[in-house]
């Protein structure tokens, strides 16, 4: 077994992740001190560690045996070559999370939809009667499930973890062991970290490396496992007599009809997609089937997904901010435009964290009728869709929209690009928006 006190470390990066993990290892006994790349951050506690900020001094990793990186630090940053150089391993918080848990574990990764699928899978598991919590990339640091840590210690012990892990976690990973665990997609995201789609898709099939059942979308060989686990679920949208699959508008199990797609809550074929996913995770996991089934009409989309936020003389406003990346785009323009009664405005851009653009062109050639762009990237719409206008403000951009919509449209916020060139987060975009958005509201009752 792994002891924590018999190692001395350092935790690279102070953002949740690594104060959770101070915070831990310090509970624990452990040798602990810190550094952050930047000049200035914000903790939400005293840690009472020393921390050191930008380059380090040359001894600064002497007498120490591992570094727990961040997953927004890169591999290749100097600090980190530094630790190489002094033989000091180099792990994220996952790995010393999979060398401490014994509790099972489910694992879900993917370009998108990883979150709805986490807090459905938790949603289902949780109706089923299991004590269970979700955490990693969703928000809750996966050091703060452990039993002997201090959030835990207070509550139930959990019978089963409901993991969403990201490239960058698993990128760091190498003795996670899953009871189940899946891929749900692979797109095009976060090469500017990765390199390419060979190296990002390598660091997501890490999630199969100790794992028992793998569930596989039937739609894409790239989610395939490339290393041998014991069993397989696979789900897809055809008819299929094995796994789940969709027919006369039911999601089936082995052929049974198991749920209507009507009773789902959640808009677009990618969220049929994302439900199979959970059912089959809850499945692997041991839970009763119906019961998982039962618990889909109870779910509601997570914010920022895809969310009607107004209806403003019958144009419908959509906030679907946490659309980072083409692929996600892809799927709203797709999940929205059967349903629109008038066109597609998309209101997108930011950081394209140097993505290629040009899969979104036929989506929106075939669904949108102008593209409103902003943010560092928004050029690069000019080049694949002629009827494009770049603006410099969300603001102006939802005033423009506001101009060419008429009923029935839809105004859809589905960036395709990540929101840290001119905001805090996803979260801070979409107030943004939605805070423009009901200016709009007011100014149209004014004049009435
Ligand atoms: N940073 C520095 N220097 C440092 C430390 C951090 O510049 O020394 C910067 C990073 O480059 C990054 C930011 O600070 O821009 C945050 O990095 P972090 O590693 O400290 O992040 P945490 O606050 O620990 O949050 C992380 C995940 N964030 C990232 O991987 C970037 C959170 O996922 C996750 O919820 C949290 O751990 C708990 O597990 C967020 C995310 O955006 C939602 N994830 C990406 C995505 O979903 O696309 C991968
Ligand atoms: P993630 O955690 O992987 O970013 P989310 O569930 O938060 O995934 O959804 C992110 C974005 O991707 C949203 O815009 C959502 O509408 C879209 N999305 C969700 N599921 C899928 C899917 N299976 N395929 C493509 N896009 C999806």
């Amino acid at each position: 077994t792994y002891n924590v006190r018999a190692h001395s470390y350092v935790v690279g990066g102070l953002g949740l992740t690594g104060q959770a993990c101070v915070r831990f290892l310090k509970q624990q006994g452990a040798k602990v001190k810190a550094f952050d790349t930047r000049d200035t951050f914000n903790v939400s506690a005293p840690l009472n560690i020393c921390v050191t900020t930008g380059s380090l001094p040359r001894d600064f990793f002497a007498g120490v045996d591992t570094l727990v990186l961040s997953p927004g630090l890169s591999l290749d940053i100097e600090q980190v070559i530094h630790a190489k150089a002094c033989g000091v391993e180099v792990i994220g918080d996952v790995e010393l999370f999979a060398r401490l848990n014994s509790t099972p574990t489910i694992g879900i990764t993917g370009s998108n939809g990883k979150t709805t699928v986490t807090l459905l899978t938790t949603h289902m598991l949780r109706a089923c009667g299991y004590e269970v919590c979700e955490a990693g990339n969703v928000g809750r640091p996966v050091l703060e499930t452990l039993p002997e840590s201090v959030s835990q210690r207070e509550t139930q012990p959990l019978d089963v973890i409901v993991l969403e892990l990201s490239s960058f976690q698993l990128e760091t990973t190498s003795s996670l062991k899953l009871n189940a665990a899946s891929i749900l997609n692979i797109s095009d995201d976060h090469l500017d970290r990765h390199g390419d789609m060979q190296h990002y898709t390598a660091a997501k099939q890490r999630i199969f490396s100790h794992c028992d059942t793998a569930v596989v979308w039937r739609g894409d060989y790239q989610v395939k496992p490339i290393s041998a686990c014991e069993n397989t679920i696979t789900y897809g949208l055809d008819a299929s007599d094995t796994g789940f699959g969709l027919r006369e508008g039911n999601i089936t199990f082995d052929g049974e009809a198991l749920l209507n797609s009507a009773d789902i809550r959640l808009a677009g074929m990618h969220n049929i997609l994302n439900v199979m996913a959970s059912l089959a995770l809850c499945q692997a996991f041991g839970a009763p089937l119906n019961k998982a089934a039962l618990a889909v009409t109870s779910f509601t989309s997570a914010p920022h997904r895809c969310v009607e936020i107004a209806n403003i003389n019958g144009v419908k406003w959509i906030d679907d901010s946490k659309a980072t990346n083409v692929g996600a785009t892809i799927a709203a323009i797709e999940g929205l435009a059967p349903i629109t009664k008038g066109k597609i405005i998309l209101i997108a851009g930011g950081d394209s964290k140097g993505a290629d653009l040009s899969a979104l062109k036929p989506a929106l050639v075939e669904s949108v009728s102008e593209v409103i762009a902003l943010g560092k990237d928004a050029e690069k719409f000019s080049t694949i869709f002629d009827n494009t206008t770049l603006v410099s403000s969300m603001e102006m951009a939802v005033s423009a929209a506001n101009l060419r919509a008429v009923s029935g449209d839809i105004v859809l916020l589905s960036p395709a690009c990540a929101s840290i060139d001119m905001f805090k987060n996803y979260m801070h975009r979409a107030q943004v928006f939605t805070d423009a958005v009901a200016h709009i509201t007011a100014s149209v009752k004014f004049t009435r």
